[in-house]
């Protein structure tokens, strides 16, 4: 599964970029940018991409959707990485290139009224829609930093130390270091390829996405609003506006205090973040804890119709962990139709 030669350019497409000059890039600078919220992922692929397509002769940069998260500074610190620089909204008609999700509701302020030239993703299809050419491309892998490196292949580009430290950062991060359950056999081969260009043993990278772990959880000086939107991430699903937090149980607090704190804030966060309703998933002790929020009790019918009677007065809990992704959106989503 290694590529140790690490050459992509021998398995270009010939002509394959002229699709991509084939794009509306406009006079201006494209913006390569994630979600909201930014997770290392989002931010790593971005950065990457960008500098693919600048490869490719195009003006591009990237840019991020919020301010990183303690994880991805704990990784750009150490491993030298360039992060990009925050913006909260863009103007009608700015060609956006969006990295790690699909929807409107994810995407930064303006998205809406922006040229989208590409999507580079890894989730479900969201409600973007584009009339003119774009690239669309998502692929059912564990991190949009794999995809990438598949895109330097598909273009023959050459893959610079930096912008492979870049990828394995977002790879590492997205897949728990390939613990977690959406982890595939290409994730497993691009981390492979990528830490042996670098001389990165598993030993070394096992030490490295210790103290990113760490960093990810280190919830110390944060308001309890600040905890619940650290993974926060905002969906449209049957016309309505629905948030949903992920949230890991601070292990220092009993785990009854903690979602107790986590379900007071909701209602002001639902009103704040302007949702219809609103979840979160903690993962607390054994299994996932499911809090649900609003004001019609609408979301607890729904909660329970998706993960069952509720253990108390706004809480549903699952035995086993249930990933946002694979499980408590598409539960979610099947309960609200
Ligand atoms: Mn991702």
């Amino acid at each position: 599964m290694n590529n140790p030669d690490n050459k992509p350019s021998s398995m270009s497409i010939p002509g394959y970029s002229a699709a991509i000059d084939a794009l509306d890039w406009g006079g201006g600078t494209a913006l390569v940018i994630g979600h909201r919220t930014p997770d290392t992922d989002s931010i790593c692929s971005a950065v990457a991409y960008a500098g693919l397509m600048r490869a490719m002769g195009h003006d591009c940069v990237a840019k991020a959707a919020g301010n990183v998260n303690r994880e991805t500074k704990f990784i750009a610190g150490l491993w030298n990485l360039p992060l990009p620089e925050v913006v909260c909204s863009v103007a009608p008609g700015t060609r956006l290139i969006l990295m790690d999700h699909s929807e409107y509701a994810q995407a930064v302020e303006g998205a809406g009224q922006a040229r989208l030239l590409q999507v580079i993703d890894h989730h479900g299809v969201g409600d973007i829609r584009e009339t003119n050419l774009m690239l669309y491309k998502a692929m059912p892998v564990g991190s949009t930093c794999t995809i990438v490196y598949h895109s330097f292949l598909e273009f023959g580009i050459s893959i610079s130390d930096e912008t492979a430290r870049v990828l394995l950062a977002g790879i590492i991060s997205d897949t728990r270091n390939l613990a977690k359950g959406t982890t595939t056999a290409m994730d497993v081969a691009v981390r492979s390829a990528l830490a042996d260009r670098l001389g990165m043993t598993d030993e070394y990278l096992s030490t490295v996405f210790a103290g990113m772990d760490r960093a990810a959880h280190d919830i110390s000086g944060m308001s309890d609003r600040e905890i619940f939107l650290a993974n926060y991430k905002r969906y449209r699903i049957e016309g309505l506006a629905i948030g949903i937090a992920s949230i890991d149980g601070d292990p220092s607090v009993p785990a009854e205090e903690f979602l107790d704190r986590m379900l007071r804030i909701m209602p002001e966060t639902m009103v704040e973040q302007g949702e219809d309703m609103i979840f979160a998933k903690v993962d607390i002790g054994r299994g996932t804890y499911i809090l649900y929020y609003d004001p019609s009790g609408r979301a607890r019918d729904i909660a329970e119709k998706a993960f069952g009677p509720s253990v108390r007065p706004g809480i549903c809990h699952s035995a086993r962990n249930l990933s946002r992704k694979t499980a408590v959106v598409p539960m979610i989503s099947r309960a609200l139709k």
